[in-house]
């Protein structure tokens, strides 16, 4: 479990690292982290920087001649972002002169970092808890404007705040519950008296919304898989380039066109949605297709969404019932993930529309007139419950923080079942101990050294 501190062992390393990304800029950083930053310091510039204060100096080389000169800021613990005395160098942002600038400093008794480890320092010494630190990674990967937003307002403490209140609810519930047990000889009415069930019930609603909000922050970070797939000629790969506004994918009037499997990504109002183009799925003895409908099967396991593509104009609306028969067609049914998509409109005369059916849609629409396309990224919003919830309330979340919250709601759960008659208040106690302990995963007030290890070694370098 975490120890809320570092190893003894890890806590006598001062860390160093490139914090600017790899290649040739203006400015370049190198941030220090750790008890020898002092005398590093003085080592490469000759004296203790004022703390807090931009100074412009030289970075001196053993011999004492100049690597490069520059601004350096020095932050004395605790008031840093690790909580440890940090040094930040800004020199000329090449990777030759930075990278003598970093052997120099741990020549003077630095080491490496490892990725990510200046943001679990940070977590360790408490300056920031498991959810912001996973929010600067998200920040610094967000490609959208949702998803920055999103990782900044988790960043700021919103997602944990809601956290700890629930914490915090759920610690008076089982010091009344304790207290019920150990002091009072009729617990029954000492757990009526103080309302338990309406106050368990408040916190259930809450999880819930806390859990439909972290849904969307998933959503945001991770997106959705969407594969094209259908017969050979249906529009496939020109309504991959309709959806991108790019020419990726060739299109032509012969069938089989597309053999190799094409990956685009798009953003619906934020939402990435991950789009593969497949080789149409026939019959055939061609060995290069029969290797593109291999691939095309493969994406279609991996995807959340599955867009079956045929040409309205070939396929009657009744052949649908006919295409359902297939073994291939009914297994793609079974968990929902089946869109038809009736292309070619502008030549079947069919109207744009969105059929709902029992076991998968329907949509209709034109890729070359573009009617129809509207309600088709409107479908692949809605279809995975994404909604524009609104900048102002979006955080960003993990998977694995829908995963705690869901089990934590189970245990609540759990607990209301056995508020009935309160005739088992131990048990009660028990389950409100094991949502709480779901909850501190969250944030990270209770969580495993591996998790912590899988959390921040997908950071890169200098975060
Ligand atoms: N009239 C009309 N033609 C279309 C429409 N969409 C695609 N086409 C044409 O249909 C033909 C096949 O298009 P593709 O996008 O290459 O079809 P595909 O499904 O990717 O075909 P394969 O890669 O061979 O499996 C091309 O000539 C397109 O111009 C449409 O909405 N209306
Ligand atoms: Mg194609």
């Amino acid at each position: 479990m975490k120890s809320n501190k570092l190893t003894s062992f890890e806590k006598d390393h001062t860390i160093a690292a490139i914090a600017t990304p790899t290649g040739h800029g203006g400015v370049g950083v190198i941030r220090l982290s750790g008890p020898h930053t002092q005398s590093i310091a003085v080592g490469l510039i000759g004296h203790l920087p004022k703390p807090r204060y931009a100074e412009y100096v030289s970075f001196l080389a053993a011999d004492g001649i100049s690597i490069d000169k520059g601004l350096v800021i020095y932050f004395p613990s605790p008031h840093s972002f690790t909580g440890e005395d940090i040094l930040e160098l800004q020199g000329h942002g090449g990777p030759i002169i930075l990278d003598c600038l970093l052997q120099r400093v741990l020549q003077l008794g630095a080491c490496l970092a490892r990725p990510g480890e200046f943001s679990e320092r940070a977590f360790l010494n408490g300056k920031i808890d498991l959810i912001q630190a996973e929010a600067i990674a998200d920040l610094i990967a967000a490609e959208s404007e949702q998803a920055a937003r999103a990782a900044v307002r988790s960043l700021q403490g919103e997602f944990s705040n809601h956290i700890k209140e629930m914490v915090e609810t759920l610690i008076v519930l089982r010091v009344y519950l304790e207290a019920s047990l150990d002091f009072s000889d009729e617990p029954v009415d000492f757990l009526q008296d103080m309302e338990i069930d309406k106050k368990l019930n408040l916190i259930l609603l809450k999880i819930r919304k806390i859990k439909e909000a972290a849904r969307q922050g998933t959503l945001l970070r991770e997106g959705i898989h969407v594969a094209i797939v259908g017969p050979p000629n249906a529009g496939k790969s020109s309504l991959l380039n309709k959806l991108t506004g790019q020419d990726s994918a060739i299109v032509t009037s012969v069938s089989g066109t597309t053999r190799d499997v094409i990956r685009e990504k798009i953003y619906i109002d934020g939402l990435p949605i991950h789009i593969v183009d497949t080789a149409g799925l026939r019959r055939t003895e061609n060995e290069i297709e029969q290797e593109g409908i291999k691939r095309s099967l493969a994406e279609i396991e991996k995807a959340d969404r599955i867009l079956y593509v045929v040409d309205s104009a070939n396929v009657p609306m009744d052949d649908l019932e006919a295409l359902h028969q297939l073994e291939f067609f009914k297994r793609l049914t079974i968990d929902k993930r089946l869109t038809v998509i009736r292309n070619k409109v502008d030549v079947s005369e069919e109207n744009a529309s969105l059929i709902r059916k029992v076991d998968f849609d329907i949509i209709s629409l034109s890729v070359k007139t573009g009617e129809g396309l509207a309600i088709l990224h409107n479908y692949l919003k809605t279809s995975v419950g994404y909604y524009d919830i609104g900048i102002q309330n979006n955080f960003s979340a993990r998977r694995r923080h829908l995963e705690a919250l869901n089990n934590a709601e189970l245990a609540l759960n759990d607990s209301l079942q056995k508020l009935i008659g309160y005739k088992f208040p131990e048990l009660l106690a028990e389950d409100l101990a094991v949502a709480q302990r779901y909850l501190n995963e969250i944030t990270g007030e209770f969580t495993s050294e591996d998790l912590l290890g899988k959390i921040f070694s997908s950071f890169c370098i200098g975060k």
